[in-house]
């Protein structure tokens, strides 16, 4: 169909080719026009309309997952490795529902992540109809906003501010509930829609950040012992370079949060490794004794502080985020920066001025002597036919891929063990699920990832008790041809539950152990290659073997039960408290 519009009132009509189509094709021309190429998600009644158009577009690539909760974890992947907006979709009801872990993860880390859910239709909602659930009024406090569709004529409006929504500031999830009506119903739209795809963000620097740069600058010049904090936010805003540059043109020694691992290389001189509850020595004692803690990007979750009133209690505190409401939540921010990371650490980088500070880098280098001797097994002297340790693990890791690999860690030991022992030298190297701490992320977020970047190696790092939250996707990675590598590193427990057990409750070990299935059999059932590592001098070999097979591949490493991962601040103490050895008699 045609229709005759006159532009002004002298100019000639202009035609504007117009179709007509379903609510269901206009969302799929919605997500073309924001930019999606792929979609992680799971049918059911309330979506059917939308999933019948799907097939039509073949520039959405849907990847079906095998519970809806691992393609919120798949869009977070997808989202945290391109930079770009994740989208999942599911139906109404239980398939909603089971979205709202995935999309908590996702908002705690700041992942941009569109959910699509299929909804009952418009007359039936409000009348506990069939699978109807009101997700609007569950999402509130874990999306940055959540739409229903009214009517069809709304999709590009909606989608666009969706998109935008999600990507804009601190980027997080968002919402589109779409009745079943609104999907089914015709609607009459224009050749094309309007590129819908989130703006670029505006960075530039205020005049009230400029400002308060040239505090933080000043701060700096007449600190001895300062330190900078770098969180997800610095490679978000892909800001690794000037971070370089300015720790490079200021001498600041620079610690990373569990998400900031990889946004500072590893190996420079002045790098601290990890803050936080199992950082390392140094990172912990120079956030204790500083005089300045520059924080990038940050939170300063409970988990990087402790007790926040006796948080480095001799520092100014630099905060930089894009987050207003992130300054002071949980310490003070006597330099609040309300800044791009970018824009910011250019702007610091631009006033620096290098000191050596020798004192400084001397007790820092005693600190990190101190966390050498913390907790790692020397292999060449362990008996070959033994289990080997996980830090053991994690570095043959590293050494096989040559720091090639993205790693997605789960949840537990394990993923603070890779945190502290694979090293990583580039932003979003390592993705895991830093502050809800999801059991079952990792597999399902390699997925994401492994979608957007098939060229590289990826691999999941999983706890054998988060791999049976999340094992059913083994069947996804094979029938979507995904090259994902799993690593269960298996201590026949909830080995970070054990620990605390172990630590703060008598060694009650209530319920932390666990009884499992042959998670090779299970691998190869779902139609990967599979292989059991028992002894110390089979785990290269095996992990060799899985990186040259061409799909899907399962190593279950089998490590000691009673491993304790130190590093330790215990809760409620400070990064000054943190210990090293089995002597944590804290009680809770
Ligand atoms: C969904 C979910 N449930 C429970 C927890 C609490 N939790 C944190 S670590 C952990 C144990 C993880 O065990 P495993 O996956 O085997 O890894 P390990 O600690 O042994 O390396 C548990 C139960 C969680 N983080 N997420």
């Amino acid at each position: 169909m045609v229709t005759l519009v006159a532009t002004t009132e002298t100019s000639a009509p202009t035609q504007v080719a117009t179709r007509t189509m379903t609510g269901g094709a206009l969302a799929c021309e919605a997500l073309l026009a924001s930019g999606v190429t792929t979609l992680f998600g799971y049918p059911g009644g309330a979506a059917l309309p939308f999933y019948r158009e799907l097939m039509r577009y073949p520039g959405l690539h849907h990847v079906l997952v095998r519970h809806e909760q691992n393609a919120a974890h798949a869009a977070d992947g997808y989202a945290r490795t391109t930079g770009r907006v994740g989208v999942c979709v599911a139906t109404s009801g239980p398939g909603a529902t089971n979205l709202l872990t995935g999309l908590a993860t996702a908002y705690m880390d700041c992942v941009p992540v569109v959910a699509l859910t299929g909804q009952v239709a418009r007359a039936a909602i409000g009348t506990q109809a069939f699978q109807e659930v009101d997700v609007l009024g569950m999402v509130g406090p874990i999306t940055k906003g959540a739409f229903q569709l009214r009517s069809p004529e709304e999709i590009p409006e909606v989608f666009g501010r969706a998109f935008r929504l999600a990507a804009e500031g601190r980027p997080g999830p968002v919402l589109i509930d779409f009745p079943k009506d609104v999907q089914l119903a015709q609607v009459e739209v224009d050749d094309a829609l309007p590129d819908l795809s989130p703006p670029r963000a505006d960075t530039a620097l205020s005049g009230a950040a400029e400002f308060s740069l040239e505090q933080a600058a000043a701060l700096l010049r007449g600190a001895e012992r300062p330190v900078l904090i770098a969180g997800h936010g610095v490679s978000m805003a892909n800001a690794s370079g000037e971070l370089l540059a300015f720790a490079e043109a200021s001498g600041v020694p620079v610690g990373m949060t569990l998400l900031g691992l990889g946004s500072f290389p590893e190996d420079h001189p002045q790098a601290l490794g990890m803050v936080g509850m199992h950082g390392t020595v140094q990172a912990n004692l120079a956030m204790h004794h500083a005089d300045l803690v520059i924080g990038v990007g940050m939170r300063f979750d409970d988990r990087v502080v402790g007790r926040p009133k006796d948080f480095a209690p001799e520092a100014h505190i630099v905060h930089i985020d894009v987050d207003p409401k992130a300054f002071g939540r949980v310490v003070r921010a006597d330099v609040p920066v309300l800044a791009d990371a970018r824009a910011a650490l250019s702007g610091l980088a631009a006033r620096a001025e290098f000191r050596e500070r020798p004192a400084w880098w001397a007790r820092l280098r005693d600190w990190s002597a101190a966390h050498d001797g913390c907790g790692l097994v020397d292999s060449e002297s362990a008996p070959a036919d033994e289990l080997p340790t996980t830090p053991e693990v994690v570095r043959a890791l590293r050494r096989v891929l040559g720091g090639s690999a993205i790693v997605v860690s789960d949840i537990g030991q394990h993923q603070m063990f890779v945190a502290l022992h694979h090293g990583f030298s580039r932003p979003n190297q390592m993705l895991t699920s830093g502050g809800l701490g999801t059991m079952g992320y990792a597999l399902p977020a390699a997925m994401g990832v492994k979608t957007a970047q098939p060229g590289r190696p990826v691999w999941a790092v999983v706890g054998d008790g988060g791999f049976q939250m999340s094992a059913a996707e083994l069947s996804t990675l094979v029938a979507s041809k995904l090259q994902v590598k799993v690593l269960v590193v298996n201590n026949q427990c909830l080995g970070m539950v054990r620990q605390w057990q172990e630590l703060f409750y008598d060694n009650v070990y209530s319920h932390s152990l666990l009884p499992q299935p042959s998670f090779e059999a299970l691998a190869k059932a779902h139609g990967c290659w599979a292989t059991t590592v028992n002894r110390r001098d089979e785990l290269e070999h095996a992990l060799h073997e899985a990186a040259l097979h061409p799909g899907p591949t399962v190593v279950d490493v089998r490590v000691p039960v009673e491993e304790t991962v130190y590093p330790m601040v215990p809760a409620g103490s400070v990064p000054g408290e943190v210990r090293c050895v089995d002597a944590i008699d804290t009680a809770f």
